[in-house]
């Protein structure tokens, strides 16, 4: 795809969906949408994957969505680090789990190390064009896609979105914010989570 999209404000697209989720929800966030979600308040069942081996946030979704059934989880990440792992949408439709839902923050850069365009981004490829995210998660097998690039289309489709069948996948167009801070890691990832172990075990939703 060439030209321009319209982007909503990041920060405004996950502030939609903080008011949407469930207490119950698990939360995954990686790069700038952890450093976004931790400004608008991580619960004890969030993971804001800080510091973080990039790409690793579905798989570990896929992993606690298999485990709790009965619970949602919403995985939030970022285009590079959908690029470093896209064979994991295969492995999500493979096991097909209801309560996954997928959502990609676009905002075509590796925001976090400095907002170099992504080796999926029309600025970086020597075609001019983009690659089709809703294009691949359809041929990885993803039944229901959805894509916003308006915050108030967003914020009216969210719950809906949230209560569906999936596994589901939906791309944000999202805006980079130039020169913004990369996120602080809220602590040491293996004492992190475990602690996340211990909260989903004992409270399942
Ligand atoms: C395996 C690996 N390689 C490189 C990095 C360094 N790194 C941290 S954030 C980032 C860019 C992430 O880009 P994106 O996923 O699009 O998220 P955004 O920063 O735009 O929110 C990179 C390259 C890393 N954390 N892990």
């Amino acid at each position: 795809m060439t030209g321009s999209v319209e982007r909503m404000p990041q920060l405004e697209a996950l502030r939609t969906l903080h008011a949407a989720r469930r207490a119950d929800d698990v939360i995954i966030t990686s790069m700038g949408a952890a450093r976004d979600w931790m400004v608008l308040g991580a619960g004890p069942l969030d993971l804001p994957l800080v510091p973080s081996s990039m790409g690793t946030a579905p798989s570990i979704g896929l992993g606690i969505a298999l485990a709790q059934p009965q619970r949602r989880v919403i995985v939030v990440n970022g285009d590079g680090a959908m690029l470093m792992n896209l064979g994991s949408l295969v492995s999500i439709t493979a096991a097909g789990p209801a309560n996954l839902i997928l959502i990609l923050a676009d905002n075509g850069v590796y925001e976090i190390t400095g907002a170099q365009p992504t080796a999926g981004s029309a600025p970086a490829r020597a075609d001019g064009t983009s690659v089709a995210f809703m294009g691949m998660a359809r041929a990885a097998g993803f039944r229901t896609v959805h894509r916003f690039s308006n915050a108030a289309d967003w914020a009216r489709s969210v719950g809906s979105i949230l209560s569906a069948t999936g596994p589901t996948f939906v791309l944000l167009d999202v805006g980079a914010v130039p020169g913004s801070k990369g996120p602080r890691s809220p602590g040491p990832a293996g004492p992190r989570a475990i602690e996340l172990r211990r909260h989903i075990t004992q409270d399942p939703g």
